[in-house]
């Protein structure tokens, strides 16, 4: 699976770079390509934002800069993805509806967010993480891949995914190992005849 990662924070993905995800990277399951908006601004200054129409605090990201960036890496049968807090909630199913793509783009917001124009041409799919304010769509990102990549072929054997089956998760029982007795609390009798 190719991911391609539109940001204006590039520097803030490279805790994924570590443990099961990059794993997945090094044996070529999953390809991260992280992509800098700032990059595609045709200003002098670098300049990626403005002041938003009919007023308001903050700034949004100019339209032509998300579509120059998203046009340099997309592809026909690409799944592209707005991370914004007014998206649907990422849950289970969505994970694993998502990692049956071969090419996802996601797109990360920040600021006030980008200019609802541009997304609306390019990404029909907006996902939140959750209802609680960040300060941009990296985390969110980060927390996509992390998920979807559990299910790309080899990173977790079947069994696990199996046995996961996320219903069966939400119902999940305490955990215990040795030593039998931990601070005079003992290892639930039931489990200690299996
Ligand atoms: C926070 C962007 C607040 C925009 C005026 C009218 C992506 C996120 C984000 C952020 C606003 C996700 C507006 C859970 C999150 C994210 C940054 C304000 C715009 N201003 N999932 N409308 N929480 N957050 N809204 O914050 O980009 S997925």
């Amino acid at each position: 699976m190719k991911i391609d990662i539109l940001t204006l924070f590039p520097e803030g993905f490279e805790p994924i770079k570590q443990s099961i995800i990059g794993r997945a990277v090094e044996s070529k399951k999953i390809d991260i390509n992280l992509i800098n908006i700032r990059d595609f601004s045709k200003d002098k200054h670098k300049k990626v934002d403005d002041t938003p129409y009919g007023g308001g605090a903050g700034m949004v990201i100019k339209p032509d800069v998300v579509y120059d960036s998203y046009k340099s890496v997309y592809e026909p049968d690409a799944k592209v993805i707005y991370l914004t807090p007014q998206g649907k909630t990422l849950n289970q199913k969505k994970v694993q509806e998502l990692s049956e793509y071969k090419h996802l783009i996601l797109i990360c917001g920040h600021y006030e967010g980008i200019d609802q124009r541009v997304i609306d041409e390019i990404a029909p799919e907006e996902i939140s993480i959750g209802d609680y304010v960040l300060t941009g769509g990296e985390l969110p990102a980060m927390v996509i891949i992390d998920a979807v990549t559990r299910y790309v072929e080899g990173v977790l054997n079947k069994e696990s995914i199996k046995e996961e089956s996320f219903n069966n998760n939400l119902l999940e029982y305490p955990q215990y190992t040795r030593p039998e007795i931990f601070l005079g609390r003992k290892v639930p009798e039931v489990l200690m005849s299996r």
